[in-house]
């Protein structure tokens, strides 16, 4: 059988077969924690549970969450369940505080990784025998070398080409003619924006597919990049905790429906944000994994923070279980005059108002009590950056949406921060300085 058709093996087992899969995969994954991990073995000791009490999948709400913090006190190595000897690679997310969060890889565990992402490429459009440019960034961070141990099993050809320095990208893409892209959606609009100011033709271009993810991004976004770089753009999801991207990824046939999350190694559940109780399918929560085959940093009931809804969906290619769009991080809600907010719900405004582009953020600040939203926001080209009607126009529709008034500040094309390759902030909290 090729690589391929034995991704689709796993991918379209029958539901019961791979909850069979799951339930076999976690027993081993609890013995292995609670022998080899001590605070784990703490945890189960504290709860009164043994590890054989969970009979499976369906038990798993029994037990308690695993959070970043318990990674920070653990710091950098005590939560590796396997000797130093056997660790192959160690990967860290810096945090905006504090330690970074560590996460070690075994041999298996890389191997692991290579398979999530080689299946999220596939997903994805690519095939054995593209290019993948990569511009994600290579070092600590998971986005690079992920994606190039990936493309690599694939069969794909990897220009690492990192972050950054946008002439060299547009140079490679002009001269390598890369099938496929990888970065993050804002540095797609970036580099979209660039071929149009420099009037390259995308369609001269060879690029296909877009594999965007490690932010947020919305409809409006991929509208752009297809657009802009002609391309067929999907989302690819994931976290170095749980393993780096490739946890979830969208199909390129089946975009807006949501991501596959490849559940034979990452068992996923939606819970509520206060009670942590699991949420029915469809329902909108915090997205908790338990990975049930990793070796060296294996994690149970993970809370990722990430807001989203989890759900089968009928139509599918796949078996596996999808989710949504993030809609942002629990912890990048923000509370403007007490109403909560996440930056996405601005942005879902800006899309539907057909004189602004989607280049936006949102400036926070507070005078004396008083929280303010200042919405920085570039029109599209030809429109009158100073026409007062279309400033409150968007006010009006944000404060009969959102509930909040906000200040609006329309902008020339270029006005707001573009990204550089990496992360873009969307959000520029001044309250907090
Ligand atoms: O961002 C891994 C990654 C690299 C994913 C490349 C996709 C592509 P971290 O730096 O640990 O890992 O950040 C993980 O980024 O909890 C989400 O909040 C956010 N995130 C990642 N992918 C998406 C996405 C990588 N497709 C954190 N949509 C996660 C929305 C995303 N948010």
């Amino acid at each position: 059988m090729s690589q391929e058709g034995s991704y689709w093996a796993i991918e379209s087992l029958p539901l019961e077969q791979l909850r069979a899969l799951q339930d076999q995969r976690l027993a081993q994954m609890l013995d292995r924690i609670y022998e080899y991990i001590p605070f784990y073995r703490k945890m189960f000791d504290e709860a009164g549970i043994q590890p054989g009490d969970i009979k499976g999948i369906r038990d798993l709400h029994k037990l308690p969450f695993t959070h970043k913090s318990d990674l920070r006190d653990n710091y950098p190595f005590k939560m590796f369940a396997v000797p130093q000897d056997q660790i192959a690679r160690i990967h860290a997310s810096s945090g905006t505080t504090g330690k970074p969060t560590v996460v070690g890889y075994t041999k298996g565990d890389l191997d692991i990784f290579d398979e999530v992402v080689a299946r999220s490429l596939v997903a994805a459009g690519a095939k054995p025998g593209m290019k993948l440019h990569n511009a994600y960034g290579y070092g600590l961070f998971t986005g690079g070398l992920g994606m190039h141990g990936g493309a690599t099993k694939l069969g794909m050809a990897v220009i690492p080409v990192s972050g950054g320095m946008t002439d060299r990208q547009l140079m490679i893409l002009q001269d390598f003619r890369p099938e496929v892209i990888c970065c993050t959606p804002s540095y797609a609009q970036t580099l979209a924006a660039e071929c149009h100011r420099r009037g390259i033709n995308p369609a001269s271009l060879n690029v296909k597919y877009a594999v965007l993810g490690a932010e947020p991004w919305t409809e409006a976004i991929r509208q752009q990049v297809e657009d802009g770089l002609k391309v067929t753009a999907t989302n690819i999801y994931g976290l170095s905790e749980i393993i780096g991207p490739g946890v979830s990824q969208e199909d390129f046939e089946e975009r807006g429906t949501g991501s596959y999350i490849w559940e034979d190694h990452f068992y996923p559940e939606v819970v509520d944000k206060e009670t942590g109780k699991p949420l029915p399918y469809g329902e909108e929560g915090v997205l908790v994994f338990t990975t049930i085959t990793k070796e060296a940093s294996p994690l149970l009931r993970y809370w990722t923070n990430d807001i989203c809804s989890i759900y089968y969906d009928p139509n599918a290619k796949r078996t596996h279980i999808k989710m949504s769009a993030i809609k942002g991080r629990a912890d990048d809600m923000l509370i403007i005059r007490g109403v909560n907010l996440f930056y996405t719900q601005v942005e879902e405004v800006i899309e539907k108002m057909d004189f602004l582009s989607p280049n936006y953020r949102l400036i926070v600040t507070r005078e004396n009590t008083l929280d303010e939203v200042e919405v920085q926001v570039e029109v599209k080209p030809g429109v009158d950056p100073y026409n007062e009607a279309l400033s409150q126009q968007l006010q009006s529709r944000i404060r009969g949406t959102i509930g909040l008034g906000m200040k609006i500040s329309l902008m020339q094309a270029g006005m707001v921060p573009r990204s550089e390759g990496g992360k873009l902030k969307r959000v520029i909290d001044q309250r907090k300085l």
